[in-house]
């Protein structure tokens, strides 16, 4: 059974993450911890900005990335020199994290933080000395600035950092934060607060579903088992026979990245996508957790705002009027209690696209499996969920909400059938919609496809680029091989040449936070003249051969 913590986070259905740090102002997705404090100086930084524009998007509250992985904290912790008390906005006085938690009281939204457990800054990351660093940090995140209702701990460690200079790769164990005595300071300081961690092996409230492309598995069970590390499996569906009750949050971000980058200014998620992850969050009983990133002026980019409040309008449009409520239901119950019938009759042929169903989830999730019909011309037809992937027809659990769609159907009778379940169903709800057609979309920019490249490999870890002519070149991007973490490279170094002898270094580095986002990474290096170019790949995520989706050179 759910905590009373948990059903009032499943209300709450939408949320928004903002991802605003020093990574900001160098383009990056991780910042390595030592990035130079002044970058930090916003012209025109206001938090009312963003709570406005995530309530009109439909947004509950708000998740603010108070410290990322770089360490930079966005407000004035007592115990670190790297936050914004040592950079020039505000002349050293200002506090992010305080205009931001006033704004949402303002609007009314939710407020909540990430604190990054994972810190390239800190010197004593890895000793138990940092442990007590974190706490006490969260301590003030969790005193200091009002209700909190969730708590962020991502579990990102790709080992190395700054660490205060050390600059080196450090690894910790998997006790090595102490999670359960944290977990205590939490439920004593924020008792209504919920724990979302990933996929270790100290269970919070909330989950992470496996993936940031923002969907859920179309079967999501709310539990899992009390022990043992939580596996892609796991996250994305859940167990049917778990001990302990951990909900699936869907997060994922209006753009490619988590952190603004101007060149993505044409990939703001279309409206078309974000129904989509709608239907497979909110539509799959979980919660969306839909990042919008800061731009460096200190606002939500208008696009993206303009993208949010469209998505709202169209969630409001589709969910408008209940169908069910003009039609006369009946309901026929199997022999054992459990199969349960429900026809929906019209008196006229009605048309319909969407169809919703909850469960009363204080008694549990228990429906396992279930059926949709149409009486079409006097025949019934299966409607199956044409937002499942694998060829199923996806009808299996429903939870706090379960919207199946499905091509319009000019029907008079609907049978929504109830063919198993954990024990005696309880149905809440029951909706039948027809949604718009999205026409005019502001479709996703297409991503950009290499033409007239000739691609060679010198060594399973070196491509080479040859354009047999001398070009001038700014950009080079790489897609990493999508579903697979072999061949994915996570650290390059990218050179030039027009003779073959000699090279000049264009650019190195990591590309961060692929492995779970393996979107188009993009380098950019000052206007170079060159025939040949050479990408090593200097670290793999997995196996020994580099691999790519695609490559685009500017
Ligand atoms: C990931 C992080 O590594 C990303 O940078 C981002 O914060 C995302 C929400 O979680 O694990």
């Amino acid at each position: 059974m759910p905590s009373e913590n948990q059903l009032r986070w499943q209300e709450i259905e939408m949320y928004a993450f903002i991802h605003y740090s020093l990574n900001t102002y160098t383009d990056q997705e991780w910042g390595f911890g030592n990035e130079d404090l002044s970058l930090f100086n916003p012209s025109d930084l206001d938090c009312r900005q963003w709570a406005r524009v995530c309530k009109q998007s439909g947004m509950k509250g708000i998740i603010f990335t108070a410290k990322h992985h770089c360490g930079f904290c966005m407000w004035p912790s007592k115990y670190t020199e790297y936050s914004v008390k040592n950079t020039p906005w505000k002349g050293g006085k200002g506090d992010v994290v305080r205009e931001l938690a006033d704004a949402c009281k303002k609007e009314g939204l939710k407020f909540a933080v990430y604190l990054s457990p994972w810190d390239r800054n800190h010197k004593d990351y890895g000793k138990p000395e940092y442990v007590t660093y974190f706490r006490n940090q969260l301590r003030e995140l969790l005193t200091e600035y009002g209700d909190i209702f969730e708590v962020w701990f991502d579990g990102a460690n790709g080992g190395d950092g700054w660490y205060g200079g050390a600059n080196e790769r450090r690894q910790i164990t998997k006790d090595y934060y102490g999670w359960p005595e944290t977990f205590k300071m939490i439920r004593e300081l924020q008792p209504q607060c919920v724990i979302w961690s990933d996929a270790g092996g100290d269970r919070g409230d909330l989950r992470w579903v496996g993936t940031e492309a923002g969907y859920v598995g179309e079967t999501n069970w709310s539990l899992v088992p009390r022990e043992g590390r939580l596996t892609h499996q796991l996250l994305h569906y859940g167990a049917e026979d778990g001990e302990l009750w951990v909900a699936g949050e869907t997060n994922t971000s209006i753009r490619p990245g988590w952190f603004y980058h101007e060149t993505e200014n044409e990939h703001v998620k279309s409206l078309s996508k974000l129904m989509d992850t709608y239907y497979k969050s909110v539509g799959r009983n979980s919660c969306l957790l839909l990042n919008f990133p800061i731009a460096p002026n200190g606002r939500i980019h208008p696009t993206d705002s303009l993208r949010g409040i469209a998505f709202k309008r169209m969630i409001d449009e589709v969910f408008k009027e209940n169908l069910i409520e003009k039609a006369k239901i009946t309901r026929c119950r199997g022999g054992d209690g459990l199969p349960v019938a429900t026809t929906i009759s019209f008196k006229h042929p009605t048309l319909f696209n969407r169809f919703l169903a909850e469960e009363d989830i204080t008694q549990g999730q228990r429906v396992k499996k279930f059926s949709l019909e149409a009486l079409v011309d006097g025949k019934w037809q299966p409607l199956r969920d044409m937002l499942v992937e694998d060829g199923k027809d996806g009808l299996t659990t429903i939870g706090h909400r379960r919207i199946i769609c499905f091509p319009t159907v000019r029907a008079t009778q609907l049978r929504f059938t109830i063919s198993d379940a954990k024990a005696e169903p309880i149905i809440k709800k029951l909706g039948l919609y027809l949604a718009p057609e999205i026409t005019a979309d502001i479709a996703d920019a297409g991503e950009k496809k290499s033409s007239g490249l000739h691609i060679f490999f010198s060594s399973p870890k070196q491509m080479l680029i040859d354009w047999e002519q001398e070009q001038t070149f700014t950009t080079f991007r790489y897609l990493p091989p999508q579903n697979t973490r072999d061949g994915l490279i996570t650290h390059y170094t990218l050179w030039a040449s027009s003779d073959w002898t000699h090279w000049t270094k264009l650019a190195s580095g990591e590309f961060s936070n692929v492995v779970n986002n393996p979107i188009w990474q993009t380098i950019k290096f000052p206007a170079t003249k060159a025939r040949i170019i050479k990408f090593d790949a200097d670290r793999l995520a997995e196996g020994d051969r580099m691999s790519y989706g695609d490559i685009d050179i500017e």
